[in-house]
C-alpha cells in the first residue's frame, strides 16, 4: 500500500445508512437506494466502501450474473472516485446458517458455508480487493451442550485454511464479538482469533479487524486490543465506534460515550502509523429518532470527531507524557491528558 503521510481514508458499508428497524420495531426510515448509498461516500468525506457478498451481488445468482452484476457496481464505484476495502461473506441470515456456519452440527450446511464464502472471494476478485472479513456471527451456541467446543475451533481453522488455499493473494481478517446474535461466540475476542491464525497454513495472510463496541463488550478496553494486534502486525482494520456498557451492540457514534477511550484509540494507531497500513471503517448506526434527511449525520460526525481527536493527539507534548510516564507520575500524567481533552 502506498505511504500516504499521516493521511486517514475512511470507509463504511452500505448497511450504516439504514432504516432503523430493530428487534422491537419496524423500519422508520425509507431504505435509500444503492446507488444513492454510494454517491453520498465523497461527500461525507469518505473514498472507501466495505461491502458484504449480497451487498454487491444477491447471494443466489449464477456465476454469469453475478460477474455482470459485480461489474456493475465496480463502475459505479470508480465512476464516483471510490474503492472497495474487502467484501465479507455474510453468513447469518441464510436459513441453513441458523446453527451457525462453519460450526454447524450438519455437514450440508458447512459445506454451505464454505461455497458461500468461497463466492465471495470471487467476488473479491472481481472487485480487485485482496481483503476479506470474516465476522463469525453465529459460530457460537446458545446452550453449552449444544456442540463440541474443542472441534467448533478446529472447524474455524479449517474454514480459514479453505479460503487461504482457494485465493493465495487474499488476506483474511476475523472481526470478533463475544456475543449477539449468540449467547457466546466460539472465538469471543481479538486474542482467540490470533491463536487461531497461527495455527492456519498462512499466518501471515491472516489478521484482525478491531471494533471498538465489540472489544467494549468483551470487558476490553478497544485501544490495547488494537495494541496487541499491532504488535503482532495484525491490525488491518477497524470498525470505529461507540458503546455505552454491557448491553446489546450499539454501534453508536465514534467518541460519543467516552471520549477520552476515544482519543486512546485515535492515539494509537497513530503513532503505530495505522495511516499506512489500514483503513478507518466505521461502523455506526443512526438512532432511531434520526429523521430520513438526517440519515448520514452520525457518519459525518464520526469522522468529525475522529479529526478533532487526531488533532490532539498529534498535539500532545509527547516529551512531557514521557517524563511523567519516567517519574511514574501517573496523578499528574492523568490530569494532563484531561486537560489537553478540555483544551485547558
Ligand atoms: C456486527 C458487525 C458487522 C460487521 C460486518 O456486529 O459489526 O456489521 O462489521 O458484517
Ligand atoms: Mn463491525
Amino acid at each position: 500500500m502506498a505511504k500516504t503521510s499521516g493521511t486517514y481514508r475512511f470507509s463504511f458499508g452500505p448497511w450504516n445508512i439504514s432504516t432503523g428497524s430493530d428487534p422491537f420495531g419496524p423500519a422508520v426510515r425509507k431504505e435509500v437506494e444503492f446507488a444513492k448509498k454510494i454517491r453520498e461516500y465523497r461527500k461525507l468525506g469518505f473514498t472507501y466502501c466495505q461491502f458484504h457478498d449480497d451487498d454487491v451481488v444477491p447471494a443466489d445468482w449464477g456465476h454469469a450474473e453475478m460477474t455482470k452484476g459485480v461489474a456493475k457496481v465496480k463502475k459505479l464505484l470508480e465512476s464516483e472516485g471510490l474503492k472497495a476495502e474487502f467484501v465479507a461473506p455474510r453468513l447469518w441470515e441464510d436459513k441453513r446458517t441458523i446453527d451457525g456456519a462453519f460450526t454447524s452440527n450438519i455437514a450440508a450446511n458447512r459445506r454451505y458455508a464454505r461455497d458461500r464464502a468461497r463466492r465471495c472471494i470471487d467476488i473479491c476478485n472481481l472487485m480487485g480487493v485482496d481483503l476479506t472479513v470474516l465476522w463469525p456471527a453465529r459460530e457460537g451456541t446458545y446452550i453449552r451442550e449444544a456442540k463440541d467446543s474443542a472441534q467448533a475451533v478446529g472447524r474455524l481453522v479449517e474454514a480459514v485454511d479453505d479460503l487461504l488455499a482457494y485465493d493465495p493473494k487474499l488476506r483474511i481478517v476475523g472481526e470478533m464479538k463475544p456475543n449477539e446474535p449468540m449467547d457466546q461466540s466460539y472465538c469471543p475476542s481479538v486474542g482467540h482469533f490470533m491463536g487461531i491464525a497461527y495455527r492456519t497454513s498462512d499466518p501471515s495472510r491472516v489478521g484482525v479487524l478491531i471494533e471498538s463496541a465489540h472489544s467494549i463488550l468483551a470487558g476490553f478496553d478497544p485501544s490495547d486490543d488494537m495494541g496487541y494486534a499491532l504488535w503482532h502486525k495484525k491490525l488491518w482494520g477497524v470498525h470505529l465506534n461507540d458503546q455505552n456498557g454491557l448491553k446489546f451492540d450499539e454501534d453508536k457514534t465514534f467518541g460519543s460515550v467516552d471520549l477520552r477511550r476515544a482519543f486512546n484509540q485515535v492515539w494509537v494507531l497513530d503513532r503505530a502509523g495505522y495511516y499506512d497500513i489500514g483503513i478507518v471503517g466505521l461502523d455506526v448506526k443512526a438512532m432511531r429518532t434520526t429523521k430520513q434527511a438526517d440519515g448520514t449525520k452520525h457518519l459525518a460526525n464520526s469522522l468529525k470527531i475522529f479529526n478533532y481527536l487526531l488533532a490532539l493527539v498529534r498535539s500532545i507534548d509527547a516529551n512531557r507524557v514521557e517524563a511523567l510516564r519516567q517519574a511514574g507520575d501517573y496523578e499528574e500524567l492523568d490530569l494532563f491528558i484531561l486537560e489537553h481533552l478540555m483544551g485547558k
